[in-house]
């Protein structure tokens, strides 16, 4: 199979006509190197694109996004009517915020030291901390079935993603910190619950099944949207995020096997796959945020580059990578409206229930009350760790500081 493409909107005309051959691809872990050589570009271009290889058993979907114009963010906050009119014209903003805007434009990454309007840092503070928080309260549900996993290696394997969980909050707030804020006022803020964290991890894992459909589908919705967090305009978050989004495609490999055993194995086990992905479909719709016309920061954050896509774009191409993947499942995602659509060579899809998406935005999803409680609770209980961490640490400074005065006596 052969994809043509033509990256018309490429400034940069390296990227100019391209050819894959999806049969060269079959069987190739994801490699910076092999797509610089097929695309004629050099390795650093690769980061100006937007690739994503997704491998399983006896599946291989390649995703080649050109996207290598570093206007293109701009173009496409130009071309999306969000329907909000935030973004203040350039005539209204100041002498250093047209400066500062004027790097953002060139593509310039911005770095910690680098003064920054402070919207923009507030910006961040509020997307990073929530994103960071959202990995935290995600461990819960999956933490659910540890000690419930089928297998050892089941077992061992969702351990370790837990653990990874754990890891990506904890890159999400060192880079946070950088901005000014601390760790522990952002931990104050999810604690008091006045810092969000995503909505989907207030819906309950009822079953095994709800394993592998977080995996395929919470963790496939969070790397559409986290690729392109690799080349937002915040050099911290953005080399964050290339750490996170390896482990993410390793998560949703996890997920999606999962689901294939599950389908390949008894009629009870197929029905348990199918209604966990009825359950976890229209949730995971929801994930990428609300409608842009009602998205109150998007127009915003993609002027300043934080946000290369709005939320209905993402959405779309969420619903037109996993639908294939539903087919290859034998699974029927739960939407009756789904279709095809020729023209646009895009899925339609029915109406989401935005209602319910802000009932637990206002903290009364299912599980809203039990996650917060259970967070609170690890915190309170976990004091002693911190205690001691801290201890060690200053017990660790002081041998330092003795040494080096020995030293230099
Ligand atoms: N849930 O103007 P909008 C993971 C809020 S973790 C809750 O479009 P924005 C994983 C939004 O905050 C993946 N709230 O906002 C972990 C705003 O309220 P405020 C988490 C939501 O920021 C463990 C209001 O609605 N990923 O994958 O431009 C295990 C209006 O929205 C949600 C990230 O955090 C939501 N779903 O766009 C397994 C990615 N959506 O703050 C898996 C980074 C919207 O004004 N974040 N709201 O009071 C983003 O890309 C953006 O923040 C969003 C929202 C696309 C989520």
């Amino acid at each position: 199979m052969r994809c043509d493409g033509v990256a018309e909107d490429c400034k940069d005309k390296r990227f100019g006509p391209w050819t894959l051959d999806f049969d060269e691809a079959f069987d190739r872990p994801f490699d910076s190197r092999w797509c610089a050589h097929r695309l004629g570009g050099s390795i650093d271009d690769i980061f100006n694109m937007t690739h994503h290889i997704a491998q399983y058993e006896e599946m291989c979907i390649m995703i080649v996004r050109v996207d290598a114009a570093l206007e293109r963010s701009q173009m496409y906050a130009q071309m999306v009517e969000t329907g909000v009119t935030k973004v203040r014209s350039d005539v209204a903003l100041t002498a250093e915020e047209q400066a500062f805007q004027i790097r953002i434009d060139a593509g310039v990454k911005i770095e910690a030291k680098d003064s920054m309007p402070e919207n923009y840092r507030k910006t961040l503070i509020r997307q990073m901390s929530q994103h960071a928080h959202s990995e935290i309260v995600g461990q819960l549900p999956e933490a659910n079935w540890i000690t419930r996993a089928p297998t050892l290696k089941r077992k061992a394997i969702l351990l370790a993603k837990v653990q990874d969980e754990a890891g990506h909050g904890l890159y999400l707030y060192s880079a946070a910190e950088t901005l000014n804020v601390t760790r522990d006022q952002m931990t104050r803020d999810l604690l008091s619950g006045k810092s969000k964290y995503s909505s989907i991890f207030n819906y309950p894992t009822l079953t095994w099944a709800d394993m592998g459909a977080i995996g395929w589908l919470v963790d496939g919705a969070a790397i559409i949207n986290q690729i392109p967090l690799c080349r937002c305009s915040y050099g911290p978050y953005a080399r964050a995020m290339i750490r996170i989004c390896k482990e993410e495609s390793f998560h949703q490999r996890q997920g999606f096997d999962i689901m294939l055993s599950l389908c390949r194995g008894s009629e009870k086990q197929k029905a348990m796959a199918q209604d966990a992905l009825d359950r976890w479909w229209w949730p995971s719709l929801m994930m990428q945020g609300p409608p842009d016309a009602e998205s109150t920061n998007s127009a915003q954050s993609m002027r300043w580059k934080i946000k290369l896509f709005s939320n209905d774009e993402l959405r779309q191409k969420f619903i037109d990578q996993t639908v294939p993947q539903a087919e290859f499942l034998g699974l029927t995602i739960p939407d009756p409206e789904l279709k095809w659509n020729e023209e646009r060579k895009s899925y339609d899809f029915g109406p989401i229930q935005w209602d319910e998406f802000y009932e637990v935005l206002r903290g009364n999803g299912p599980c809203n009350r039990d996650r917060m409680r259970t967070r609170n609770r690890d915190h309170e209980t976990g004091a002693w760790v911190r205690e001691a961490a801290m201890a060690y640490a200053e017990k660790h400074e002081r041998r330092v500081e003795t040494t080096a005065q020995e030293e230099s006596a």
